[in-house]
This record gives C-alpha cells, structure tokens and sequence, in this order.
C-alpha cells in the first residue's frame, strides 16, 4: 500500500503534551504529526488530525532538526524507506499519549484552514498507517460522522466546540454532490462514528465515485480529474516538502471501520 506522508507542524502543544515534552527534544527543532493517507488531492480539505485517546506514539528523531510524532509501528517501517537520516535507526526521544497530544495546534499544508487542532477518534487503529489521520470531513464518511460527534459533545470529549467546528468546503465535484461525504452520511441514515457497518459501505462509496467520477473544484489542478490530479498534488506537497512516499505491506492492511 502506497501512501502519502504528510507533516502537520506543530504551532503549539496542547498543555499535557508541553508538560510530557519538557526538556526532551532540542531547542530550534521542528516536530511533526505525520499522517498516512490514500486521498492526496483531498488536503485542501482538511479541518484537523486525530490521533487514538488510548494510543501510545513516540516522538521520533528524523533528523537533526525534524522530530515525527507517530507509532512506533510506523516508525520501525519508515526506517527502512530512507526517511530518517540513518537508515535503519530508530531514535526515539519521548513518549507520549494520544490523549496528551488532543487540543495541540498544527500547520495542515494546503488546507483551506491552515491551523487545525488535534482531536480523538477512539477507531484509529494502531496496526495502519502511522496511527494518525489528516481528517477530510467533505470527502471521508469517518472524518464526517467523527467531527460531527465531537462538536455535538464536546464537553464529554475533553474539546473546545469550536475545534470541530471548522466549515466543510467542497473539494471535488462529482455526479451527486461536492460534499459527498455529508451526503452519504445522510443517504445511509449515519448518525454516530459507531454505524461502523454503514460507515463502511459509506467510504466504499466515496472512495469510488470520488476516484472515477469526481472532479478537482479548488487548488492548481482545478478542473482536473481526481484520477488525473491526485499524482500531482501529491507531486507538489512532496516538492515543497510537505510530504514524503511512505509504504506498507499490503497484507498487513486492515481496514479502519473494522
Ligand atoms: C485522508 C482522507 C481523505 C482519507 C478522504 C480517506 C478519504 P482505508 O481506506 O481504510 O484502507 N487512515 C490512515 N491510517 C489510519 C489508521 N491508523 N486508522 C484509521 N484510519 C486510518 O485507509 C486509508 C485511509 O484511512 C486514509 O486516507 C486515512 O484517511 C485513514 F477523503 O486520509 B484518509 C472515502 C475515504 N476518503
């Protein structure tokens, strides 16, 4: 499975994660949450990251200057795919919880909104990916349902209402809708991130109907097809060194919504 790495900059770390952090990673570095994702030509719609509340993820040295927040699952697999500086090293400088890392605030290049927070998602999974996710609620049924449970209960999820609350903009058009997302999640009756069997028949859907029908509404390729512009954008977040080819054996994949 080939996916698109892509480096959130932390701006500011919620206060847990600052007070777990103190003093571990040098002055003068940047650190990154590093999602995996199969939608590049999706980015312009991010509006946050999860990470797993429950999840464990380490800090890892990528070189002098970049640190990477991720699993340490993804960490032993990027280590044989010449990102770190030294192949095959794996230097970890913290660890850290996903809970600890919720409420902190990230650059998401290319996105609409260039500041988004962390924020829970109990089914991220551990054993995908590097076990945090870019979140793409016009374009993700997951994404959708999950930041539409958050704002509804903010309270109970330890957020402020208004990190789940960033407007939706319509990415790609397709025959149905340009929020096919929203509309799927409504057409299936969807009404919690729990609906996991509907969910699943949702992101089917999309994945689909986004790939072979949709069409680029924003960005430098707009106009484009998604089969067509999504080798290009990722292109150009790899050019401006946004992102980075990350792989993973493909029976080792197992699927988000179970
Ligand atoms: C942004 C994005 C935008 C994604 C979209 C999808 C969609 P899959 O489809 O289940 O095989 N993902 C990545 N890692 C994890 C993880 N550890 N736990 C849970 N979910 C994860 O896996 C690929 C997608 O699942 C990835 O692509 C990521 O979400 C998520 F508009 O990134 B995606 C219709 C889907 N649309």
């Amino acid at each position: 499975q080939e996916y698109t790495a892509l480096k959130l900059k932390v701006l500011e770390w919620a206060p847990k994660a600052a007070d777990v952090l103190k003093g571990k990673i040098p002055e003068g570095a940047s650190v990154f949450l590093v999602p995996a994702t199969l939608r590049p030509e999706t980015m312009y719609g991010q509006t946050c990251c999860f990470v797993g509340p429950a999840l464990t993820y380490g800090v890892f040295k990528a070189s002098e200057k970049e640190y990477f927040v991720i699993t340490e699952r993804g960490a032993k697999n990027m280590a044989y795919q010449g990102i770190f500086e030294k192949e095959g090293v794996i230097e970890k400088a913290a660890d850290i919880k996903g809970s600890d890392l919720v409420g902190t605030l990230i650059n998401a290049p290319l996105s609409f909104h260039p500041q988004v927070r962390v924020l829970p998602m109990d089914t991220v999974l551990a054993t995908k990916g590097t076990g945090v996710v870019t979140s793409v609620p016009s374009d993700s049924p997951d994404d959708f349902a999950m930041v539409t449970e958050l704002a509804k209960k903010a309270d109970f999820y330890g957020i402020k209402k208004e990190w789940a609350e960033l407007e939706v903009f319509p990415i790609i058009q397709t025959p149905t809708s340009d929020l096919l997302a929203p509309y799927l999640v409504k057409k299936l009756k969807i009404s919690s991130p729990k609906d996991t069997k509907q969910l699943l028949e949702a992101k089917e859907l999309a994945y689909k109907e986004g790939f072979y029908q949709g069409v680029l509404k924003v960005g430098d390729f707009k106009g484009e097809k998604v089969e067509v512009a999504k080798p290009k954008v990722r292109d150009q977040l790899i050019k401006a060194g946004d992102a980075f080819a990350y792989s993973e054996p493909e029976n080792k994949v197992v699927s988000r919504s179970g």
